[in-house]
């Protein structure tokens, strides 16, 4: 029989995004806390929190070990933390997350965030707004183009593809590194990430943050990439190493770089914003009204479909075997 959602209790931060925090509190017992601290978890729910929203990262653990009865936790976004989820996997938790609603909102993003990188749209528009243009005359005209670049995408998968797909719709070539080719395309695979920066000026990262991905983008790659290269990050900051990034453009190994994502933010290396070169916006890849909407949808429905129906809508890879029957 069904479960009455309300005697649900789900732990989620009281200042949650907002769709996400609506249908939670909505539908199910929502037990508020914004400081992931155990203590602070009240003593009558500890035993009866059975669901967690969240934007899942290492300061979750302790919570996940302080809550005996925790079935499922559901993360705001399609990248998952791997150290909280991993453990929860591990204890038999589900971890679920927000795949595809968000693809096409990334995929744009990264194409801002190039073209900005080499064009300087937002430079020209402060020029405008700052009255330099009556004042100082003509906006610099910027060094750098699209025009007859070749793109490589390190991590085609659903934003990679979403972001490949522009990239033709722009007249250029795609390339591409996984670790083994994408059944459904024609674009030209390699097996290496330095074969790829090899073979292209322009290298757009969606990769997730894993172990294995960590610091893929070293000197070496960049070095590869070239004079004229040019690096965006869309995918997760840990993926280039900020320290030879910052060495590459500021000894002219590549000739800009577009971050949206950052190795240790809200933090963003002095260096890096001081330079001409980049192109730096706060992890705003998502970030509109409708898509985080969508994604908030998306996190209540799977703490919904758990409980009433068993099974989670998106669960992460490494937690499709979990179903409420074989949980707590
Ligand atoms: P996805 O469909 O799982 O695609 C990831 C791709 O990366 C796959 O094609 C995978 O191919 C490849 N990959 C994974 N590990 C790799 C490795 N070690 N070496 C080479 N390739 C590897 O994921 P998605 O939905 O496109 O999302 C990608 C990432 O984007 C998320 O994990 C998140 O970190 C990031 N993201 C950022 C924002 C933002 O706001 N900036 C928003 C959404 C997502 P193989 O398995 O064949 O290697
Ligand atoms: C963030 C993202 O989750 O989905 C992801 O992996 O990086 C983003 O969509 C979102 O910005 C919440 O902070």
């Amino acid at each position: 029989m069904p479960q009455d959602l309300k005697s649900v209790s789900v732990l989620m931060p009281a200042n949650f995004y907002p769709r996400a925090y609506e249908r939670i509190v909505d539908t199910f017992d929502a037990v508020l806390m914004d400081t992931p601290d155990p203590a602070l978890i009240p003593a009558d729910k500890r035993e009866r929190i059975t669901g967690m929203a969240a934007l899942l990262g290492p300061q979750h653990v302790p919570i996940i070990d302080a809550l005996p009865a925790l079935q499922i936790i559901s993360n705001f976004g399609v990248g998952y933390h791997p150290v909280p989820s991993l453990h929860a996997i591990e204890k038999g938790i589900c971890v679920t997350h927000t795949p595809d609603v968000l693809n096409e909102e990334v995929a744009d993003t990264a194409l801002a965030v190039l073209l900005n990188t080499l064009r300087r749209f937002d430079r020209a528009g402060a020029w405008v707004r700052d009255g330099r243009w009556a004042k100082d005359g003509n906006f610099p005209v910027p060094l750098l183009s699209l025009r007859g670049r070749t793109v490589g995408i390190f991590g085609l998968g659903r934003i990679g593809k979403a972001v490949a797909r522009r990239i033709e719709g722009f007249g250029l070539p795609v390339h591409y590194h996984n670790r083994k080719p994408a059944q459904d395309v024609a674009y030209p695979w390699h097996a290496s990430l330095k074969e790829l920066a090899t073979a292209v000026d322009t290298l757009i990262c969606v990769v997730p943050g894993t172990e294995e991905t960590r610091h893929a983008v070293n000197a070496e790659v960049l070095e590869a990439l070239g004079p004229n290269g040019v690096l965006v990050n869309i995918g997760r900051g840990t993926v280039v190493d900020e320290q030879a990034l910052i060495a590459a453009l500021q000894s002219g190994t590549i000739a800009a770089a577009g971050l949206d994502v950052f190795e240790n933010e809200p933090n963003v290396p002095a260096e890096l914003i001081a330079m001409e070169n980049t192109f730096l916006t706060p992890h705003i890849g998502s970030a509109s009204v409708p898509t985080r909407a969508a994604m908030g949808d998306l996190v209540a429905d799977n703490l919904v479909a758990w409980f009433e129906k068993g099974e989670a809508v998106t669960p992460v890879p490494e937690a499709r075997h979990l179903t409420k029957h074989g949980a707590n």
